[in-house]
C-alpha cells in the first residue's frame, strides 16, 4: 500500500487523504498508516489541514517502485527485486536461477556481507554503494559469453556519464573508471553443459554516496559522490543503469554491432597504454593497440607481434 501512496504523493503539491483513499479504494486510516510508515522509512512528508499531505523529501534509498517507474525493458530488469541486504547479489541470483527463475531478473541489494571479485578476491560492499546482479539465459555457447562483460562496462559506463556528466571510461574488459581511480567492477559467472550455457550472472557493484574506502583500496577506489561532489539519487541512478543495459545487452545478444564496439573502444582507457601480462610463464610487455568483436585485447609486444589476450591478467600502467 505504502508504494501505492507514495506514486500518488507529488513534490510541490499537496493530496487530500479523502482523494487517496478513494483512489486507492481504502479506508483513510489505511492511508494515514501508509502515510507514517513512509515517514518511518525516512520519506519526509508535510500534511497540513485541509489540504492534505506533501512529499517534501525522498531518502537516498534504493526503491523498487522509482526504478521501474517508466522503465521499457526487453532483456534486463523484467523483473527486480531489492534488498536491504544479502551476501552476495550474484548468490542470491545463482539461488534464483536453481528455482527455475527467469531471464532479466535484477537483484539489487544496499549492502553485501560476502561481496566477490574475481578469482576469490574481495568486492568492499558497505552502505552507500549499489550491489546488482542480473540472469541471463542466453542460447549461446560458453565460449560466446566472454563478450558479455563488455555489453556491461558498455552499458555502465554510458549510463554513468549520462546521469553524472562524469568523463567515465572502460578499463578493459571489467572496470570502470573515473580519472586513474576504480568506481565499478564486475564479475561475470556462468553455468553451461559443454556445448551450451545454462545461465549467466553478471554481477555489478558501483560506488555511489561513498565518502572514504578500506585502507588497502584506498589509493585506487572512488565514488561518484567524492568525483561529482554531490549525491546521486540511488534509485534514479539504478533506472538509468538498468535501462541503458537492457539495449546494450540486447544488442549484445544479436552479436556486438560494430557501433557498440566502436563505442567501447571510443571510451576505454587501456588502448594506447603501456601494458604488461603473463603468458605461458613468460612476462610480457607491450602496447594495447585494439579490442576484437569477440572482445579480446589486442598487444603490440616490442618485438613488433600482434597477439590477442582474452582474459587473465593484464597489467595497465599509469591506471592503479
Ligand atoms: C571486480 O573484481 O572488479 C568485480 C567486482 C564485482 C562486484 C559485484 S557487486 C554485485 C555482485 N555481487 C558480488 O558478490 N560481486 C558482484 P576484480 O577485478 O577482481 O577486482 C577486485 C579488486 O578491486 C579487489 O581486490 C580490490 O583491490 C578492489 N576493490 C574491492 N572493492 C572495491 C570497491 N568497492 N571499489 C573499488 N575497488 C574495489
Amino acid at each position: 500500500m505504502k508504494e501505492k501512496v507514495l506514486l500518488l504523493l507529488k513534490e510541490g503539491e499537496y493530496i487530500s487523504g479523502e482523494k487517496l483513499s478513494e483512489i486507492l479504494g481504502v479506508s483513510r486510516t489505511a492511508i494515514w498508516k501508509a502515510i507514517n510508515s513512509l515517514r518511518d522509512d525516512g520519506y519526509e512528508i508535510d500534511s497540513v489541514t485541509n489540504k492534505g499531505y506533501k512529499l517534501v523529501k525522498k531518502p537516498n534509498v534504493l526503491n523498487a517502485s522509482t526504478i521501474s517507474e517508466g522503465l521499457n525493458v526487453k532483456v534486463v530488469g523484467t523483473e527486480i527485486i531489492t534488498l536491504k541486504t544479502v551476501d552476495s547479489t550474484n548468490e542470491e541470483i545463482k539461488r534464483k536461477a536453481h528455482e527455475n527463475a527467469r531471464s532479466g531478473l535484477v537483484v539489487i541489494s544496499c549492502e553485501q556481507t560476502a561481496g566477490k571479485g574475481r578469482l576469490g578476491r574481495k568486492w568492499a560492499s558497505n552502505e552507500g554503494g549499489v550491489y546488482f546482479s542480473f540472469l541471463l539465459r542466453p542460447e549461446l555457447p560458453p565460449s560466446d559469453v566472454s563478450g558479455i562483460t563488455l555489453a556491461a562496462g558498455l552499458g555502465v559506463c554510458l549510463a554513468i556519464r549520462k546521469f553524472t556528466g562524469l568523463d567515465a571510461k572502460i578499463k578493459w574488459p571489467n572496470d570502470v573508471i573515473v580519472g586513474n581511480k576504480k568506481i565499478c567492477g564486475i564479475l561475470t559467472e556462468m553455468t553451461a553443459q559443454t556445448d551450451m550455457v545454462d545461465f549467466v550472472v553478471i554481477g555489478i557493484g558501483i560506488n555511489v554516496l561513498q565518502e572514504s574506502f578500506p585502507e588497502e583500496i584506498a589509493y585506487k577506489a572512488t565514488s561518484l559522490k567524492i568525483e561529482t561532489k554531490s549525491e546521486p539519487d540511488l534509485s534514479e541512478l539504478m533506472h538509468e543503469i538498468i535501462a541503458t543495459l537492457d539495449k546494450t545487452i540486447l544488442s549484445y545478444l544479436f552479436g556486438i554491432s560494430q557501433d557498440d564496439l566502436k563505442l567501447y573502444k571510443s571510451m576505454c582507457a587501456t588502448i594506447g597504454r603501456e601494458v604488461s601480462l603473463v603468458r605461458n610463464g613468460e612476462k610480457l610487455t607491450g602496447k594495447a593497440v585494439d579490442i576484437t568483436a569477440d572482445g579480446e585485447l589486442v598487444v603490440c609486444l616490442e618485438n613488433g607481434k600482434k597477439i590477442a589476450v582474452n582474459s587473465g591478467e593484464v597489467t595497465v600502467q599509469g591506471i592503479y
